[in-house]
């Protein structure tokens, strides 16, 4: 019994992570460096993953980085896992270093994603246009706030999330002043103030996500892109024949595990781990949902979201850790 892999409750993980019961023998104890972002599904994806490596024997530690510069710390070995490899936002960094051979795709959950300008439903009934993205010019005064004006205003998260943003505004001719919001927090709690007062807002959202469910709304529909993604690399594809950027974030996207390349020699049945963990939108949305919604630290939302999907874990611990 004592090698057979315990079901992974909350009792148990706290256990291993004061006695490793379940070591993995002969592979490294360097710790795994789990990449930690910022926003709620991120950091919960990130701490299960890192709960349930410490469970089999891992030592891990949370890094801390952005998604700009994530990949290139995973090229050299700096970094060693992330969890959500969003297509929209990431898929040109994260190719970058996938074709240099320093990371390997690590394989897509479950879970299709989409990252784009949104609004809540009631915006539509003062601009009846959306979601089609000329709306935006016709409506650019009713968006407005004195910040902007007379341009739309459209409140986005962290500028490194969607540096793209400024090209895609110059491409199709926006008449759109782009404020940021300084964190996933600050974004939506501007949401939930203009949802309260019925203010038109046009802001970044992305799904899978808890705000969908708390607020009905729409993506902006903008033109879409290509599935090689020559939108953004080539400027003569497109609506604007100068431009790169001219259209919309990919629609139904990957939600990709990234890891340095390095990953499996060195960690083999973490490797096997991270493979088999396969996230779908809805358990994305309730792990997100733990933090937003029902105010758990990203900590005990991971443990709890454990708890609460305990067969799915169960199922993901590899016959090497068994
Ligand atoms: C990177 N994000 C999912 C917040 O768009």
């Amino acid at each position: 019994m004592k090698n057979r892999m315990m079901k992974l409750t909350v009792a148990a993980i706290a256990a291993a992570s004061m006695t490793p019961m379940f070591a993995v023998a002969a592979e490294s104890e360097d710790p795994i460096q789990v990449i930690d972002n910022n926003w709620s599904s991120q950091k919960v994806l990130a701490r299960v993953a890192k709960l349930m490596l410490d469970q089999i024997g891992y030592n891990t530690e949370l890094v801390t980085l952005d998604t700009q510069s994530q990949f290139a710390a995973m090229g050299t070995g700096d970094a060693h896992l992330q969890m959500e490899v969003w297509e929209g936002s990431m898929n040109a960094s994260f190719m970058k270093e996938v074709e240099a051979g320093r990371m390997i795709d690590g394989g897509s959950h479950q879970a299709t994603t989409r990252e784009e300008w949104w609004y809540p439903d009631y915006v539509e009934e003062l601009c009846p246009g959306l979601p089609d993205y000329t709306a935006l010019n016709d409506c650019a005064e009713l968006l407005s706030t004195p910040e902007t004006s007379p341009s739309a205003r459209y409140l986005s998260g962290p500028a490194e999330w969607h540096p793209e943003d400024v090209e895609r505004i110059e491409a199709l001719g926006l008449d759109v002043v782009i404020v940021n919001a300084g964190s996933a927090d600050a974004l939506f709690g501007e949401l939930k103030s203009a949802a309260a007062r019925k203010e038109p807002i046009i802001l970044f959202n992305w799904a899978p996500n808890w705000v969908g469910a708390a607020y009905p709304g729409k993506f902006i529909e903008f033109p879409r892109r290509d599935a090689d993604n020559k939108c953004v690399t080539d400027p003569s594809w497109g609506i604007n024949p100068d431009m790169a950027n001219d259209c919309g974030a990919a629609v139904g996207g990957y939600l990709k595990k990234g890891l340095w390349a390095g990953f499996a020699d060195k960690y083999p049945c973490a490797n096997d781990l991270i493979s088999n963990i396969d996230f779908t939108g809805p358990m994305i949305d309730a792990a997100a949902a733990m933090v937003d919604v029902d105010g758990l630290d990203h900590d005990a939302a991971a443990a709890k979201w454990i708890e609460s999907n305990q067969e799915v874990a169960d199922s993901w611990v590899p016959e090497c850790a068994a």
